[in-house]
């Protein structure tokens, strides 16, 4: 007992003359001002890991008051039919949402056929593999952002080789220069084969055109990101195009995957960002691709001089809210919880180029109904909101 009084006070001992001799600045003094019941936190004691790293890696005061930190509450959508929940029509993967001539646009992945997806060994040129298989671009206007009116197709299948001819999916829009662009996932083959490598999915990305929203939308019929060669990142897949402007450019950030996938959906989604002058390209990728490592689907939108990035679901960084002042390097800004799936934001800064973007209230994001049978899912759309814009308090929160 003795010993041990010694030991203990030896160690206090240590501690108080390492803390009282130290030159280095307090934890809360690199950090900024902050409320002194966290300064007494840090006061000459020791302090467990995880307190530690609150103040050195997190600046625990930002914490508290962090304009990137949000929840998010979801309200069903009126004005769209499901067929009663059969699973043979599907609404997913929304679009940004834009405002033009007094209403807002949404174009999502739409599949209306015989029967639910079956899985890629039982479809055929009728029977979907997945939920976006045998799919085409439609889209939505409202005028409140609740009640919905479906207006038709946008995009079309081209006929089989071109790129799409198998399934159009998962797009989003682009406004430069008074024209507007669709990017999308051009299916030529039924999505979900499984190879001894793990699922490819062959759909780089295409683009159509139109002068209004409303369309016609003519398809460029070539493919405008290409996947990589062999021992590049993105190899695999092209997912998920995302355009905004910056620096009177487009920036495009997309989904790939390090890795292969497995039996068990084991793999590891990054993202990308490719670069044009023009929106039929030539799009560089960046050189340090890929720029974040997490996220299934990912929201970006234009913040400050910046782009901040709500990363979901799959990888070490999920449900966080990421920000890259340089539109390239991202780092942690808030940590958050149930995320919109597969989301597309009323983003007014989309394509301003204004270097002090606002942020985002609400936007579309999809629910899936897989039930036990991944196969067999349905998805629908549904509203979010949150609070991520720096001069609207969102009153519904
Ligand atoms: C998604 C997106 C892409 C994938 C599939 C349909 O929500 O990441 O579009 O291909 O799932």
């Amino acid at each position: 007992m003795q010993k041990l009084t010694i030991g203990l006070s030896l160690l206090v001992l240590g501690l108080f003359l390492s803390c009282t001799n130290s030159t280095e600045p307090k934890m809360s003094e690199k950090a900024g001002a902050f409320p002194l019941y966290l300064k007494n936190l840090e006061s000459d004691r020791e302090v467990s890991s995880a307190i530690k790293r609150s103040f050195e890696h997190y600046e625990a005061p930002r914490l508290l008051d962090n304009e990137l930190y949000t929840n998010f509450k979801y309200t069903e959508l009126k004005g769209l039919d499901y067929h009663g929940g059969d699973g043979t029509i599907t609404r997913r993967d929304p679009s940004k949402v834009i405002f033009e001539d007094g209403k807002y646009y949404v174009w999502y992945t739409h599949r209306n056929t015989a029967t639910k997806p079956m899985g890629y060994e039982k479809c055929n040129d009728t029977i979907p593999s997945v939920d976006w298989d045998l799919a085409e671009i439609w889209y939505a206007t409202s005028t409140d952002g609740f009640t919905w009116e479906e207006q038709g197709v946008a995009v079309t299948r081209p006929p089989k080789p071109q790129p799409g001819w198998r399934s159009v999916a998962t797009s989003d829009v682009l406004k430069w220069k008074g024209k507007f662009y669709l990017y999308y996932q051009a299916f030529s083959a039924p999505s979900g084969k499984k190879t001894a490598g793990g699922a490819t999915d062959a759909c780089p990305v295409a683009m159509s055109y139109a002068d209004s929203p409303n369309g016609p939308w003519t398809a460029l019929n070539k493919v405008v990101i290409p996947f990589g060669a062999e021992n590049e990142w993105d190899h695999r897949v092209i997912h998920d195009p995302y355009p905004l402007v910056h620096n009177g450019k487009i920036y495009i950030y997309y989904k790939s995957g390090l890795g292969e996938r497995d039996a068990n959906r084991k793999h590891w989604d990054c993202w990308g960002v490719t670069i044009a002058d023009s929106p039929e390209g030539p799009f560089v990728k960046h050189p340090l691709n890929p720029v974040m490592n997490s996220g299934h689907e990912t929201i970006l939108f234009p913040f400050k001089e910046g782009v901040a990035a709500i990363v979901g679901t799959d990888g070490i960084e999920h449900y966080t809210i990421q920000y890259a002042k340089d539109w390239v390097n991202f780092e942690i800004a808030a940590v958050t919880q149930l995320v919109p799936t597969a989301a597309g934001p009323f983003s007014p800064d989309a394509f301003a180029d204004n270097k002090n973007a606002d942020g985002i209230t609400w936007g579309l994001s999809h629910f899936i109904n897989a039930g036990n049978n991944w196969n067999k899912m349905y998805s629908k759309l549904g509203r979010f909101d949150c609070d991520l814009s720096q001069s609207t308090n969102d009153p519904s929160m």
